[in-house]
């Protein structure tokens, strides 16, 4: 999608800070991290949310899923990682592009987000 912000990241029209890429599934930081560790995983296709995902796109899915733990403690969360995908304007999705965020980080425990 032409006008989409994370298709522009894909697409190194916008810049990020990339920390894992493959040919599915892009990871940058946050540009406004909540925790010292703050991932945004994305599809690189264009997916809108997860409410319009389809069965097609399960291997993107899964992949987001698989990396997480591996991005997590190379960023430097190794003690275990919070995941959240905002779906859609009830979930208060800003970005209207898949994406999952970790968050984790040497801080405490307790409510994330
Ligand atoms: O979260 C959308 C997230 O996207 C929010 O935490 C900020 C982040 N964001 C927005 N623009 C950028 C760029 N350009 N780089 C990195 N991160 C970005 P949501 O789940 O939609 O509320």
């Amino acid at each position: 999608m032409s006008d989409c912000l994370f298709c522009k990241i894909v697409a190194g029209q916008i810049p990020a800070q990339k920390v894992y890429e493959d040919e599915l599934v892009l990871a940058f930081r946050d540009i406004h991290p909540q925790r010292p560790v703050h991932i945004l995983v994305i599809p690189k296709k264009h997916i809108t949310s997860l409410a319009t995902a389809a069965a097609d796109d399960a291997g993107v899915l899964g992949r987001m899923l698989v990396k997480a733990n591996e991005i997590a403690v190379a960023e430097g969360s190794p003690g275990g990682f919070r995941v959240i995908i905002n779906t859609g304007e009830i979930g208060q999705q800003e970005v209207p592009h898949l994406h999952m965020h970790i968050v984790g980080g040497p801080q405490p425990v307790g409510p994330m987000l």
